[in-house]
This record gives C-alpha cells, sequence and structure tokens, in this order.
C-alpha cells in the first residue's frame, strides 16, 4: 500500500466526553411518540462513550480495508449503494461484537421493539463514511424493500425502522441524513426504492431538487430537515419515513469532512431482512453472543412460530452457547401462548362485530387495540391523542 495510505480520522475531541444515561420508560415512551409524530427521532449521547470509542477504532480499521479495496479493484462499480459502495461495508455482527453491542444497546433496542415488536430482526446493518463531495443519495423510504403492491400506505403498523448512530459528529455540510418529518404518513411513495442513482450531479442529485422545491411551494411545513446530531447520538426514522443521505459539502481537509455511521435497520419478524445475515454469520460465531443478540440474527421464533428448526428451537444449534437464549425461550412460552390467544380472539370478536355493524368509540377502539397488539402502531397513538384532546 505504498501510494495509497489511509490517512487516520480525526474524531471531534468533545465527541468521548458525555454523559450517558439508560432512558427511562417514560423517555423511551416520548421517543416512541415523537417517532409516530414526525417519522422520526434523535436521541441525543444514545451509546456509552466507551462504546463509541470501540467503534470509532473500527471506523479507521475499515478505512484501511476501503484504501485496499480501492487498490485492488480500482472499483468504479455500482450497486444498490451507489457509485460509493467502495466505501460501505456490510454484515456488522460478524466483523466485530462491537457492532453487537451497538444493535442490542437499551436505548435503542428498547424504543425499536415497541414499534417493530420483540421479535424483530436485523434487517441489514452496514458501516458507510461518506466524504468530500460525495453525492446525496435520492430520497427513498426503506419499506419500498417490500415492494409497492402488499402494503398500501399510509401504513398504520410499520414494517421496518432504521437507526442511524453517529460516530463522529454529524453536521449540514457532512451530509447529515435528510428527513421530510411526517412523510411517514403520506400516500404517496417516493420514486425510488433501490434503484441505481440517476443523476449526473456530482454532489445534489436534480430529482431531489425537484421534490424539495415543489413540496415548499405545496406547503412550507413540508420542508426537509437534517439529522444533524453529535458523536454517539442515534436518529431513528420509521421504514415509511422519506430519507436521505445528505450531500457532503466539505473540502477534504475540513474538520468533520468525513461522516463515519453505523446504520442498523430492523425489521419484523415475519418478514425478510434486506441483508441475509442467517446464512452469513457461523453458528459457532452466534453462539457467542448474548441472547437479544441471536434473536435478532433469527435464533428464535416469531410470537406466531416463524422460523423453526428441526430441533424445535432454533437456538439448540448453536450447542452450549445457545443454552441461555433456550431458557428464555422456555420461560416465555407461556406468555406468547397468550399473546397469541389474545390476538386470534381479537380477530374473532372484531369478526363478530363486522357481521352485527357493532361500531367501537374511540376508548373502546384503543383498549381493544392495545390489548390485542404487542407493538405500538399509529393508529393507537392517534386514538390517544384524539381522546386527550377531546379532554381538554
Ligand atoms: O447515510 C444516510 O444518511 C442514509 C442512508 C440510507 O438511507 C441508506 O443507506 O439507504
Amino acid at each position: 500500500m505504498a501510494n495509497m495510505q489511509q490517512q487516520l480520522l480525526h474524531f471531534s475531541p468533545s465527541s468521548l466526553n458525555y454523559k450517558y444515561n439508560v432512558l427511562s420508560e417514560e423517555e423511551i415512551n416520548q421517543h416512541v411518540e415523537l417517532i409516530f409524530e414526525k417519522g422520526y427521532t434523535i436521541v441525543p449521547n444514545a451509546i456509552p462513550p466507551a462504546l463509541l470509542k470501540e467503534l470509532q477504532i473500527l471506523a479507521n480499521d475499515h478505512e484501511n480495508v476501503f484504501v485496499e479495496r480501492k487498490q485492488k479493484l480500482n472499483l468504479k462499480y455500482k450497486n444498490v449503494y451507489g457509485r460509493n459502495a467502495p466505501y460501505s461495508l456490510s454484515c456488522l455482527p460478524g466483523l466485530s461484537p462491537y457492532y453487537c453491542d451497538l444493535a442490542i444497546e437499551p436505548n435503542i433496542l428498547r424504543i425499536v421493539k415497541k414499534i417493530v415488536g420483540d421479535d424483530c430482526l436485523l434487517g441489514s446493518t452496514t458501516f458507510t463514511n461518506p466524504r468530500s463531495n460525495e453525492q446525496e443519495q435520492e430520497w427513498h423510504t426503506d419499506d419500498l424493500l417490500y415492494g409497492r403492491d402488499l402494503f398500501k400506505r399510509p401504513l398504520d403498523n410499520y414494517l421496518n425502522i432504521n437507526t442511524i448512530t453517529a460516530i463522529d459528529d454529524y453536521t449540514d455540510r457532512n451530509g447529515a441524513t435528510k428527513l421530510f418529518p411526517g412523510s411517514h404518513r403520506w400516500k404517496s411513495f417516493p420514486p425510488r426504492g433501490n434503484a441505481p442513482r440517476r443523476s449526473k450531479d456530482p454532489i445534489f442529485s436534480p430529482v431531489n431538487q425537484k421534490y424539495e422545491s415543489e413540496f415548499a411551494l405545496q406547503n412550507p411545513s413540508k420542508k426537509f430537515v437534517q439529522a444533524v446530531m453529535k458523536a454517539g447520538s442515534t436518529v431513528f426514522w420509521l421504514g415509511a419515513t422519506w430519507h436521505c443521505k445528505g450531500p457532503n459539502i466539505t473540502k477534504p481537509n475540513e474538520v468533520n469532512a468525513r461522516r463515519p455511521t453505523a446504520i442498523i435497520q430492523y425489521c419484523r419478524g415475519n418478514l425478510r431482512p434486506q441483508e441475509n445475515l442467517m446464512i452469513q454469520l457461523k453458528h459457532e460465531l452466534v453462539a457467542t453472543m448474548k441472547p437479544d443478540m441471536q434473536r435478532l440474527v433469527g435464533y428464535d421464533t416469531t410470537v406466531e412460530g416463524l422460523g423453526f428448526s428441526q430441533y424445535g428451537s432454533p437456538a439448540a444449534l448453536l450447542g452450549e452457547g445457545g443454552n441461555k437464549l433456550l431458557e428464555i425461550v422456555q420461560k416465555r412460552a407461556r406468555t406468547v401462548a397468550v399473546e397469541n390467544y389474545k390476538r386470534l380472539l381479537g380477530h374473532i370478536d372484531e369478526y363478530e362485530r363486522s357481521e352485527k355493524n357493532v361500531v367501537l368509540s374511540d376508548e373502546e377502539q384503543l383498549k381493544e387495540l392495545e390489548r390485542r397488539n404487542y407493538t405500538l402502531s399509529q393508529k393507537i397513538y392517534e386514538l390517544k391523542k384524539k381522546i386527550q384532546q377531546s379532554k381538554i
């Protein structure tokens, strides 16, 4: 690697100097409400500084991989991540246990589970490090992965949720993620799923600019925001929220010119994850992971029983390393059966009501949904808001 030395990343000095707290249940619920209200939320100082430090060390290691890749392949290829594919890595749980700690960080996973369920899976795991003059992505939603036909917008129950943890400060110059607040309730899909980028402009996408100016004309509240945040913070957005990586307009020597990023997407347990971690991670490696992580990569069944193995619970495939998860599964068996039964009864009640044309009041609907659902939904959030407002 004689002529292409890696440039060490210089992280913001303040980035490791913050107070980390495990959020209270009330704080978690406030973030969940913000997600239903705006389609996204930012948790500042979401991860312990010690974990952030490890992620920064990894980010530097990854830069070596990128330099080598570029040197070997003189990469110009495009894939779903666009022209900067050489600067992205996936299968993060296979790269380092610190990425597993990130995926199961209580300030992250507790919010995620309220929206996509206790039996959710990792949808995809990606490290990227956008650099100076890197082009913005086109506006997209992550639930486009599941097509446009099966799930009509706006959804009440979201299919997936994405998180990005800033490994260094996110600024409006280095391409902090752009999000349209409220777009999770829009009926329309953005035009792009995972199609290759169409823009010839090196930094800005004319397609995006068209949307942004048209939306601003239609309604001043249709203005996008950028997830400007300090290292160690996490932004969450729903699979239905319009978003894109922002343009990186920094100069190469500018402070915070790069934007090292860990993207962890989670999907409902009954949907196919975008990244196929199940076939990439060896049993021996998964056996060393914590039970929460083992569940996220597919070693548990869903509440309804998807994902069993020839031994019943897939945790049994992990030998001794699966014992803790097996214990949890056994202890949970009764709760899962009750959950399932409640839902079945809910469906029967609903059917009977529709036969008799019974219409529930808002309060009754809310009770019914809370009794039946194991995740929070947009409908629950909106009913609560309506009932609260009617009492003022
Ligand atoms: O990097 C970002 O800010 C957004 C990434 C994203 O949306 C994607 O990879 O699809």
